[in-house]
């Protein structure tokens, strides 16, 4: 390879998941979903936490996935502009209860089968190599009614029956498959996570190892059940990632970074080496927090390891062992993170702290952990846009931003080695946030014309990053000027 060249087949491209983009969430049989019930407003982060049991909608809030941003009426319009900038890969998520409505029916509903036949075929038909999220924050209702969600072991059935049907109908048409977004996401919002919803003075911690156990064993089952079904199939695990930075050198500030990296590696730990390390079931004891083992649960999740390891980059985080330094410099707001604020980083209008170098030192970290290789499946940035009289969107600082992180991947890939199979930009579309729903937050490199009300066309302009990218991914990465 030549110096600071991204290797040839390098998967460039976008990422979106169903429940922030499609929208059209009862037609043609979709049964309902945990995303479906988490609210705009100031209730969003307490039932995506799973600390306000909200299992229907009613009338006081309103939904942004209920129509989101119409991709499921627009995904072949969406498609032609994400192969006009020349994407290599798409990144999606299947909404589990458009195929079970349910959650485990027998039989798969054959409209929502078809509908993402439909898209899948769409995406080949432009060389668009489709990478399919098999749950991204996706519980349906009806499980989360009769189980509790994840808490319960039956949630593996399910799960593995859902995954059957993705692999049998889909199969021809997806090689690259994540088992869970993010899924340390459910020690943060335990409902997004995993349909969790706490019981008053229930043992929280307890609850959510229990769960992540049943997580990772639905994972080692479907990484099986996929190489069986599909040889030639890559099946990865996703983390939110970012390394906790310490806020000083004192030694306990590194301890501190140590054991809070842990809880997010915590997960990637077993699914990339297929065993619990020996310092998680120690703390797992220490906390009374120790997950409800069978019989042969151990050998599941040995012969269950994933083939790549897919992460999400935003941000870093900084923290510190001193609960008064917390305290002074804890980040605002009702971040998901709790961290102090870093402060030689800028931060975005949402208060997430801007790091390139970050994403370097991640993928490093990540590949000397697990020498797998890595899938940069998310990255960008939150921001407002305005759209001008003319129909052009001006984000310079869009551009500035990809651009940065893309150099500091190139610096992985190039000047460290790093195997890294493609980088796919969150929210290529404008679409709703996961954490506050809002529209406004935009990620976009096409502008939809939506509000935070709701109100707006939906028609789908070009911003200037489109054109950025679409020189990016034209020169292989070379070119980002
Ligand atoms: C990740 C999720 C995405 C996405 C992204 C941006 O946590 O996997 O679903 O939304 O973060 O976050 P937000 O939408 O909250 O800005």
């Amino acid at each position: 390879m030549k110096k600071k060249e991204f290797p040839p087949d390098f998967l460039w491209g976008g990422a979106t998941a169903a429940n922030q983009c499609e929208g059209a969430y009862d037609a043609d049989g979709r049964g309902l979903s945990s995303v479906d019930v988490v609210p705009y407003g100031p209730d969003r982060m307490k039932v995506a936490r799973g600390e306000m049991r909200m299992l229907a909608c009613d009338e006081d809030h309103r939904y942004p996935s209920h129509e989101a941003i119409d991709m499921y009426h627009h995904y072949k319009e969406d498609i032609r502009l994400f192969a006009e900038m020349g994407f290599k890969c798409y990144r999606l998520s299947i909404a589990w209860t458009r195929i079970l409505p349910h959650g485990d029916d027998d039989e798969p509903n054959e409209a929502g089968i078809a509908f993402y036949l439909s898209l899948l075929e769409e995406c080949r038909r432009y060389q668009i190599e489709p990478l399919v999220t098999i749950d991204h924050f996706d519980t349906p209702i009806d499980l989360i009614e009769r189980y509790g969600g994840w808490l319960d072991r039956r949630m593996i059935d399910a799960y593995l029956k859902y995954c059957r049907v993705l692999f049998t109908r889909f199969g021809h048409l997806v090689r690259y498959w994540i088992t869970f977004n993010e899924i340390n996401m459910l020690l943060h919002m335990s409902f997004m996570g995993a349909g969790i919803v706490f019981s008053p003075g229930e043992n929280k911690e307890q609850v959510k190892y229990r769960a992540a156990h049943h997580e990772l064993l639905a994972s080692a089952k479907a990484v099986r059940l996929a190489h069986e079904l599909m040889p030639d199939s890559m099946i990865g695990c996703m983390l939110a990632a970012g390394q906790f930075y310490p806020y000083t050198c004192d030694p306990k500030d590194i301890w501190d970074g140590l054991e809070k990296d842990r809880d997010n590696y915590f997960f990637i730990d077993v699914q990339a080496r297929g065993a619990y390390p020996v310092w998680a079931w120690k703390r797992m004891e220490r906390a009374g927090v120790v997950p409800d083992l069978e019989d042969g649960d151990l050998e599941t999740l040995a012969a269950g390891a994933v083939d790549y390891i897919a992460f999400s980059y935003y941000a870093s985080r900084c923290t510190t062992a001193d609960p008064e330094v917390f305290a002074k410099h804890a980040r605002p707001g009702n971040a998901v993170f709790r961290a102090v604020v870093n402060p030689h980083l800028k931060n975005t209008e949402w208060g997430w702290q801007i790091d390139p170098l970050g994403l370097r030192v991640t993928a490093n970290t990540l590949y000397d952990r697990y020498q797998k290789p890595l899938f940069v499946v998310e990255n960008g940035l939150g921001a407002v846009d305005r759209l001008e009289a003319d129909d052009t969107v001006h984000d310079p600082y869009r551009i500035d931003y990809l651009r940065q992180h893309i150099e500091a991947l190139r610096d992985a890939v190039c000047e460290d080695g790093i195997p890294v199979l493609g980088y796919t930009a969150w929210g290529c579309i404008d679409l709703v946030s996961a954490s506050s729903g809002e529209m406004k937050k935009r990620y976009g490199m096409i502008y939809v014309d939506k509000d935070d009300s709701g109100q707006g066309t939906l028609r789908r302009i070009r911003k200037d990053s489109f054109y950025w990218y679409q020189k990016v991914i034209r020169s292989n990465g070379a070119d980002l000027d």
